[in-house]
């Protein structure tokens, strides 16, 4: 223990209770950052600060703060019906929103099953992918294929499939068996300062062909890869890796599963990264932006050819011994639709095309300042890489996140990358706030 902290901890008792996730809990005791208000791209602090959102929340308010409609929504279903099983029963908007999210969804992913979280999805379709190789009579597929920096949420299978290693480290060899992964896709010395989509690295897709040879094909129930991935600092599909992914995939029966959480919702101009890359996985997993982040829920959309291998058997009988309490959960459900209709009454599931050029323009234009070594872009993602401090991981990062925070903007940090996903409804001037406050922070950062 640090006696050093504790002290600072002491004088904040009030704090003391809540152990706080992905957060160094006692620097952040000892100094702490409170949020208490927020309205369309801004955050109020508890001192009264306005702070820009670099980063919708967590990557998942993509239609802005505050949202009235959700708002009255969510209030309405509350007054109406609090909560209803859907364990052998069933409620409208259930219904009625699976319906809607069949629409947006690349084509033939129209069967959804509901969580409470990005991790929740993700194990639902590991889930999915085993039983229904199994449904199929191919029971012995249940190996998973995941990658390296990949981060699937904090469930064992997501944990598992998942390749940043200190979300792994602490958890000793308490994973699922049977899993492997590809190697990461982030290379400096070909693609750094990339726009947009990076141009070497498709043959690294190749490398499933590899893990195919080495545990026969047979033995595979799926893949599972972030088409971007969000949290280990914005690294980019090479163009025709993921294309190349799913030819590998088709030619051996393995399911290919996309998990979406961060980049589904409009993030990359489309409703998903599968319609922006022009791939159909069999898979998606979704979450945060599928209700602006306004009530937890999850969402994983299944190839229809998937849900009809289940439906087999005496009709009594349950096709898939999975599900949680709150799935499709009435007040989670009404904020979906009250998110759908703002998504589509404002097209959001596609600003972030025509606004792609700017934010690209923006975040390059960070490009030569000291200690940036890459810089990485697409749809209205963004990141700045710097260098580390020698010696100490991820100080630097952190001093330039907590720098931004002070002049009012909010971005992410993770190491020494900083990540930026503002809400889809950010306007051309916001997006120069950030990148001059990030600009501005950077320069005098040692
Ligand atoms: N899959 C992906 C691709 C994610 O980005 C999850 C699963 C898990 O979702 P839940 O809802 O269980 O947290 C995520 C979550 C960040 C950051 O900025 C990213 C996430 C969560 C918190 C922080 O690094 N993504």
């Amino acid at each position: 223990m640090n006696a050093r902290l504790t002290p600072d901890v002491a004088t904040n008792p009030e704090l003391d209770a809540f152990w706080m996730p992905f957060t160094a809990n006692r620097q952040f005791k000892a100094n702490p950052r409170l949020l208490a208000r927020a309205k369309g791209m801004y955050y109020t602090t508890s001192d009264g600060r306005e702070v820009l959102d670099g980063v919708s929340g967590l990557w998942c308010v993509n239609a802005g703060h505050g949202r009235r409609e959700i708002t009255e929504a969510v209030t309405k279903q509350l007054e109406t019906m609090e909560f209803a099983p859907t364990f052998q029963m069933g409620h409208p908007i259930a219904f009625e929103l699976a319906n809607r999210l069949a629409k947006i969804a690349p084509p033939g992913l129209d069967r959804i099953f509901f969580t409470n979280s990005g991790s929740e999805s993700v194990d639902t379709a590991l889930k999915i992918a085993i039983a229904y190789h199994r449904a199929r009579g191919a029971g012995q597929r249940t190996r998973l294929i995941g990658r390296e920096k990949g981060y699937h949420g904090v469930g064992f299978g997501g944990m598992s499939v998942g390749g940043m290693v200190n979300n792994r480290k602490f958890f000793g060899s308490s994973m699922l068996p049977g899993v492997d992964h590809l190697s990461h896709t982030l290379d400096h010395e070909h693609n750094a300062f990339s726009r947009g989509i990076p141009q070497w690295g498709m043959h690294l897709a190749n490398e499933l062909e590899r893990l195919i040879a080495l545990h026969d094909a047979s033995t595979i129930a799926a893949v599972i890869v972030e088409p971007i991935s969000g949290s280990a600092g914005v690294v980019l599909p090479p163009a025709g890796y993921l294309k190349r992914l799913r030819e590998i995939c088709d030619k051996h029966d393995i399911l290919l599963i996309f998990d979406e959480v961060i980049t589904g919702f409009g993030r990359v101009g489309k409703p998903f990264a599968a319609q922006a890359f022009d791939v159909t996985p069999d898979l998606i997993t979704t979450a945060k932006g599928l209700t602006n982040g306004a009530v937890p829920m999850g969402a994983v959309f299944s190839q229809r050819k998937i849900y009809d291998a289940f439906m087999q058997g005496p009709e009594n009988a349950i096709e898939l011994f999975h599900g949680y309490t709150y799935s499709a959960h009435p007040v989670a459900c009404a904020a979906a639709l009250a998110t759908q209709d703002i998504y589509a009454k404002e097209g959001l599931l596609t600003r972030a095309a025509t606004l792609s050029a700017a934010w690209e323009n923006a975040v390059h234009s960070l490009r030569g300042l000291p200690h940036v070594i890459d810089i990485r872009n697409y749809g209205l993602i963004g990141a700045v890489e710097l260098e580390p401090r020698q010696g100490k991981p991820g100080a630097r990062g952190f001093d330039v996140f907590l720098k931004c925070f002070e002049r009012g903007v909010m971005v992410r940090q993770t190491g020494d990358t900083i990540a930026m996903a503002p809400p889809l409804v950010i306007e051309p001037k916001q997006i120069d706030r950030i990148v001059e406050t990030l600009s501005a922070v950077i320069r005098e950062t040692e």
